[in-house]
């Protein structure tokens, strides 16, 4: 009897140790719901990056749209060509024709690409203007490029304004993406319109987010503005691809996508974390030049 009393009393204690590790890593990640779902290259891929926001959705129909009129024209205009080369060949046609205008053809060939012009302008001007209409945001994030690292400043947080960088080859952890992982992501609730004012404090960058559709320059001194709205939860990665300098290639941007909940209960771990994080006295990447070369030694 007194042998089951342990051993109950001890699976209890383990139940208990269970629950507590399992709320511990909750309380301690509220950014990890967007581990579930993972956006990033591969190799040997091809197209576009799966799409991840409404206005990718958007741009990759309107490039197989305009890929299939392409494909059209080549195929008509090359059939053409082979076929004026074959039959009109020196040796085939010895005594040439004369006839230089013809009306109804020049008609044709005046209206019909003038049709097709149209059907790929209307929702080309339709999709510029959803991406540049920015109204209504949830949330707006102020981005600022730096040589060479982000800085995200949640306008709607008072204080919250912290840096991202991305993590040196030698500093990577199982599961991070070599190039793409940062120490600090852009964490962002799903299901919402987030707006960007996208800024640079020193040269031209490039915040591109290739799987939301987002690609804008970060200029000095001005603010470009766009937006995005991630239906569902995961880390999405982009770069600067704008050419800034040595380290060009060491500012990946990472998004953790994440529940609304799950987002409020990050707003009050980065209060507490990331506070004066904005000029960092001991940033996490390596010194520029170390960081290149030890790049420039393992090729
Ligand atoms: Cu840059």
């Amino acid at each position: 009897m007194k042998r089951f009393a342990v051993l109950g009393l001890g699976a209890v204690a383990v139940m208990v140790l269970a629950v507590h590790v399992a709320f511990a890593q909750t309380a301690a990640d509220p950014t990890a719901a967007a581990d579930a779902y993972v956006n990033a290259p591969h190799n040997w891929q091809m197209w576009f990056p799966a799409s991840g926001s409404p206005m990718m959705d958007k741009i990759d129909w309107l490039m197989k749209y305009v890929l299939w009129w392409m494909t059209a024209v080549v195929v008509f205009v090359g059939a053409l060509m082979a076929y004026v080369m074959f039959r009109f060949s020196a040796g085939r046609n010895k005594v040439p024709s004369h006839v230089t205008h013809n009306t109804l053809i020049e008609v044709i060939w005046i209206v019909i690409p003038t049709l097709i012009l149209a059907v790929i302008i209307i929702p080309s001007l339709n999709l510029i203007w959803y991406e540049g209409d920015d109204s209504n945001p949830y949330m707006t994030v102020t981005v600022t490029g730096h040589q060479w690292y982000w800085e995200y400043n949640y306008q709607s947080v008072a204080g919250l304004d912290y840096t991202s960088y991305m993590i040196p080859d030698d500093k990577l952890q199982p599961g991070d993406i070599r190039r793409l992982s940062v120490d600090h992501p852009l964490v962002l609730p799903i299901g919402e319109k987030i707006k960007f004012d996208i800024t640079s404090g020193d040269v031209l960058h490039g915040f591109y987010l290739p799987s939301l559709g987002v690609q804008k320059y970060a200029i000095p001194g001005t603010i470009v503005t766009s937006w995005t709205l991630i239906p569902k939860a995961g880390t999405y990665y982009g770069q600067c691809n704008q050419i800034c300098g040595l380290n060009h290639d060491a500012m990946p941007i990472e998004i953790k996508a994440v529940p609304m909940a799950d987002y409020l209960a990050w707003i009050k771990v980065a209060q507490a974390n990331y506070t004066d994080n904005t000029v960092p006295t001991a940033p996490i990447s390596s010194p520029p030049a170390a960081n290149q070369f030890a790049d420039a030694a393992a090729h």
